[in-house]
């Protein structure tokens, strides 16, 4: 049997394990990325394990999320990050050269290497062909000291691509579309590769695109094989020699085969509130549009941009719609300048803004009360956007504009022609705001620079046997980390300071969670299927250890957020019959006995010591995964082993 593009990567980085899907294996990590909003932690935890120099071939640290300084504690964070980079061997990228996920795809990204991020949208490096994944920062952080990634073999599904795509349609339309197919959990345990006829007309920007949602799947990660596109788009950047060829056996087997036909797709919208909630632009005509946000990691790129300037050139905005644009580099925004694109968008009304995350999570730009918004991103989970009541949509530059153009839902195929883009055989290449770290020798004298905001992590302790808690939290079914831990202006400034953050925990579903959980002293939380959702925020787990979280019982769990439980030493525990998740109720108290004895066998008994009930729970961990929880967590153990 032949090879995946995905099993080629694994082959080639297999350190521990055995490539048979449901098998923990542990993988060699060429790359690593962080942004400042996981990446002050994260940073804090590489130097608690204590290694002197990242030991990557390459590590990059942007700063892109926490861009708003309101106050002193993102500035103090950024220097923080400066100065670990420049000490550690890292790469720095400056506020305002753009969003992790762009730039490293313009400068650093190489076909079959190894990256993982501390951000869920890591995967748009699939886009050249990289096995690209998000991770909590605990991980990205033992990565950087050289030590093995850890992933259950994910399935393999394969996306053929047939015809091409109409006017109008886009990669974000495809994106779109494979989520109708398969939901926000359809791609949990798998990682999915794109392929067909279909590929060799989708550009890199395209492609990275679907790699970057390919996220709200679920999925482990998704990835393009590397051609010619992907030559011609390395050697646009100066990068030619970083070209490989790299293609999936013609007989390599797949879990699951799904097809599509380009040419049969039309624009489509994600509807409030998640990102699989699909409908047809032109179906949706009657609904008014406050506000229009372009950018974010999947769709900011050169190429989307000149397609929303040559749509808005010599046409203004209804006066109804407020319009954002962030291009998602520096790379990009000057590009526009150069050609003159940047006026046509600035002369339609749009407000321009920094190269940054910006309004995707939540800095800045919230919608007013009720307010209907169409954002080019990739996530539009309730209140995500600062406005707990907003209506969020996600669409394609194309429907963006559209829409901002008239003030309702367009399809753009009433705008007459589409402009054609071509993308420029050169990019401007000008690296200034990446930092080079300083040489070993310098290094040693440097010290890092540490702000008042910085805050001691909570400890977690070694898995007692018996855990006598509260069940002081009961939530439904694809509860996000947004949930769990919101992001926003207000919030994201606390990223190191954990203490301050748990007062916002689970803010969204219950605001009283955080001071029922410190009375209670030690609590269980109770979830649908698909609990911990969307981000890679490491932050969802240890504030929830702050606050005495000691196991969550869900129907399924997705892959990081369970991944940072574990790391952090909480238990995710799964229901072994779903509709007990029924008969468990808030406020219980409930008993774990018998935990040492119950990791290696996998069996877990619930108690509720008020009616007696017993629930059976399963938990499948691996040798490592069960002696880091009986270290009290990552940290611990790496620093014991
Ligand atoms: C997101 O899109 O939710 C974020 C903000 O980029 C997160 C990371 C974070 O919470 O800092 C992600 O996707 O991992
Ligand atoms: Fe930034 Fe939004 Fe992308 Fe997350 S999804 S990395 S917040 S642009």
């Amino acid at each position: 049997m032949g090879y995946s593009i995905a099993q080629k990567i694994i082959r080639a980085h297999l350190l521990e394990g055995e490539m048979k899907a449901g098998q923990e294996i542990g993988l060699r990590i060429d790359q690593t990325l962080t942004q400042d909003a996981t990446g002050t932690m994260a940073y804090l935890e590489f130097e608690a394990i204590g290694i002197p120099r990242v030991r990557t071939e390459l590590s990059v640290a942007y700063v892109d999320h926490n861009t708003l300084q309101s106050g002193f504690e993102n500035a103090d964070d950024h220097l923080y990050i400066q100065s670990v980079a420049k000490k550690y061997g890292l790469r720095f990228s400056r506020p305002g050269n753009g969003i992790c996920h762009q730039v490293h795809l313009e400068r650093f990204g190489k076909p079959g290497k190894t990256l993982i991020g501390s951000d869920s949208h890591t995967p748009t490096g699939g886009g050249i062909g990289m096995l690209a994944m998000g991770a909590g920062g605990m991980d990205v952080a033992v990565a950087m000291g050289g030590g093995a990634y850890y992933i259950t073999m994910p399935k393999l599904y394969k996306v053929n691509l047939t015809g091409t795509l109409r006017p109008w349609v886009s990669a974000k339309d495809i994106s779109l579309e494979i989520l109708r197919i398969l939901s926000v959990k359809g791609g949990v345990g798998a990682i999915i590769e794109w392929g067909g006829e279909g590929i060799r007309h989708l550009t890199v920007p395209q492609r990275a695109t679907i790699t970057n949602m390919g996220t709200e799947l679920g999925a482990t990660t998704s990835i393009f094989p590397s051609d010619e596109v992907t030559r011609a788009f390395l050697a646009a950047q100066g990068r030619e020699e970083d070209y490989i060829p790299l293609e999936s056996d013609a007989d390599a087997e797949y879990d699951r085969v799904i097809d599509i036909d380009l040419s049969t797709l039309r624009p489509l919208l994600a509807c409030p509130h998640s990102p699989d909630n699909i409908r047809a632009a032109e179906d949706l005509s009657d609904i008014k549009v406050d506000q229009v946000c372009i950018g974010s990691c999947t769709n900011s790129s050169l190429a989307d941009m000149l397609k929303v300037a040559a749509m808005l050139k010599g046409r203004h905005i209804a006066d109804s719609v407020s319009l954002s644009v962030s291009p998602g580099s520096r790379q990009v925004l000057t590009m526009l300048a150069d050609c003159g694109a940047l006026s046509d968008i600035l002369e339609s009304g749009a407000r321009l803004l920094e190269c940054a995350c910006g309004p995707c999570i939540g800095m800045g730009f919230s919608p007013n009360s009720e307010g209907v918004s169409l954002r080019t991103f990739n996530r539009n989970f309730e209140g995500r956007s600062g406005t707990k009541d907003a209506q969020v949509y996600l669409v394609s530059p194309e429907v963006a504009v559209a829409s901002a153009l008239t003030g309702h839902i367009t399809d753009p195929r009433t705008l007459g022609d589409c402009p054609e883009i071509t993308l420029p055989a050169s990019f401007r290449i000008d690296d200034s705001a990446i930092l080079m770290p300083a040489d070993e020798e310098e290094a040693k004298n440097l010290t890092v620079r540490r702000g008042p905001n910085i805050k001691p992590m909570p400890e977690s302790v070694p898995l007692p046997d018996v855990i006598d808690a509260t069940l002081t939290l009961k939530v439904g079914d694809n509860i996000t980390t947004d949930h769990i831990m919101p992001a926003g202006a207000k919030i994201l400034p606390y990223r190191s300071n954990i203490p301050y953050m748990s007062r916002f925990c689970f803010s969204v579903c219950d605001e009283t969670f955080p001071e029922r959980a410190l009375a209670a002293g030690a609590s269980v939380v109770v979830g649908g299927s698909n609990y911990g959702q969307g981000s890679s925020r490491e932050h969802a787990a240890l504030v929830p250890l702050y606050l005495g979280v000691k196991a969550v019982v869900a129907k399924s769990f997705a892959r990081i957020h369970a991944a940072n439980l574990i790391n952090a030493g909480i238990l995710p525990l799964v229901f072994e019959n779903p509709e007990d998740y029924d008969r468990l109720q808030q406020g219980a108290h409930v008993q774990l006995s018998g935990l040492h004895a119950a990791l290696k066998s996998g069996k877990f008994t619930l108690r509720d010591t008020d009616t007696g009930a017993e629930y059976p729970l399963t938990g499948s961990f691996s040798e490592r995964q069960i002696a880091m929880l009986m270290a009290g967590g990552l940290l611990k153990y790496t620093k014991g082993v």
